[in-house]
């Protein structure tokens, strides 16, 4: 049996520094945690980690072991890519919506759970979580050991909350508990943990899913640590002519087009620049046109998404073409 780091599951090891799992320590049986974790949890470090086709690994392995999944998406992360990835497991499964304290008071739950399950052709259960608030966690439990289920694989994508909420869960039932290690990096987790929380649950967390593409590079601590909001989203809304742009921190221009309204969810630590003349800012940036529908969801994959209110032609130029969905708003009830 390898010893593995108990703040992130890797495989400890004494003998390469680059790698996951290193600690300077020469007895390993003597190691909770790797050095990693040590200077996240006590320095607060930054690292950036890569793990190799991490998604694959991870339905491959939940594919062949978990009895049940709880999958986290967070509100602004929802979008084909990451709700593929939750029907894409076999195994019975609900959805969690995660950080419930970010989502904007005036939405709804009921009416986005139907249009969830409307939209995305979703059967399963959906819960509502967060861990900051400590809301609906008590229930999320009950319901799973009510059903005589004893152990539960907590997936989703990275960031989404996993890791905290197991330690939330688990210090419910136990004092003193050591800590998985949990940060506002992506990929802290690194391979499956499993955690006993009681005699009827084991609780497994997981390395996160990976977008395929995100607005920031890995080293952007700055632009990664405000992409995810700390605190509940205000929704901002602007009245558009056709001259307006708007700027998305240096890395997407939206060029309107149109008479229109457009409001934003993603995080409020994200500057928006309005422009109302031909600039030619940020036009060295990739170039693509999008057709909208009235009231539609723009999505920028790894920031959130915009309420568009009227049909338009928008152009974009991007810092990568392929962040963008779009979606019947999230607003609308779908008849189908
Ligand atoms: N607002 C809010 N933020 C949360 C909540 N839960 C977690 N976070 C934040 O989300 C970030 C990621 O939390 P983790 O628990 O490490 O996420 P994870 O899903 O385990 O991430 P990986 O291990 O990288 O896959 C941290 O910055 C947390 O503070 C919540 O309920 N509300
Ligand atoms: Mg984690």
């Amino acid at each position: 049996m390898m010893n593995k780091c108990l703040g992130c599951g890797a495989n400890l090891q004494n003998t390469r520094k680059d790698e996951v799992g290193y600690t300077p320590k020469k007895d390993l049986s003597k190691v909770k945690y790797c050095e990693r974790c040590f200077k996240i949890n006590n320095y607060n470090s930054k690292f950036i980690t890569t793990l190799d086709n991490v998604n694959n690994y991870i339905i491959k392995e939940v594919n062949k072991k978990a009895k049940y999944v709880y999958f986290m998406i967070d509100f602004l992360n929802i979008n084909n890519e990451t709700i593929n990835s939750f029907n894409q497991l076999k195994c019975p499964k609900s959805l969690i919506i995660s950080k419930l304290d970010i989502i904007p008071k005036s939405i709804n739950k009921d009416r986005l759970t139907n249009f969830l399950k409307k939209n995305y052709n979703i059967k399963e259960n959906i819960y509502y979580q967060s861990t900051k608030k400590n809301l609906n966690n008590k229930m999320l439990i009950k319901n799973i050991v009510e059903q005589g289920i004893k152990e539960v694989y907590i997936l989703g994508y990275t960031n989404s909350g996993k890791s905290n909420l197991i330690n939330k869960i688990n210090s419910y039932f136990n004092e003193n508990i050591e800590k998985i290690t949990t940060s506002s990096i992506p990929n802290t987790t690194i391979d499956f943990i499993k955690i006993k929380v009681s005699d009827e649950l084991v609780l497994v967390d997981s390395p996160g899913f990976i977008l395929n593409n995100v607005i920031y590079k890995m080293d952007e601590y700055d632009l990664i640590e405000r992409v995810n909001p700390k605190k509940y989203l205000k929704p901002l809304t602007y009245q558009t002519k056709e001259n307006t742009a708007f700027e998305i921190e240096d890395k997407i221009r939206i060029d309107a087009n149109s008479v229109n309204s457009f409001t934003f969810y993603i995080s409020n630590e994200l500057k928006i620049k309005r422009l109302f003349n031909d600039s030619d800012k940020l036009t060295n940036l990739d170039k693509i046109e999008l057709h909208i529908e009235a009231n539609s969801d723009l999505i920028i994959k790894s920031l959130g998404f915009i309420n568009i209110k009227k049909a338009c032609d928008l152009s974009i130029y991007t810092c990568n073409k392929e962040l963008f969905e779009i979606r019947n708003s999230i607003f609308e009830v779908v008849n189908k």
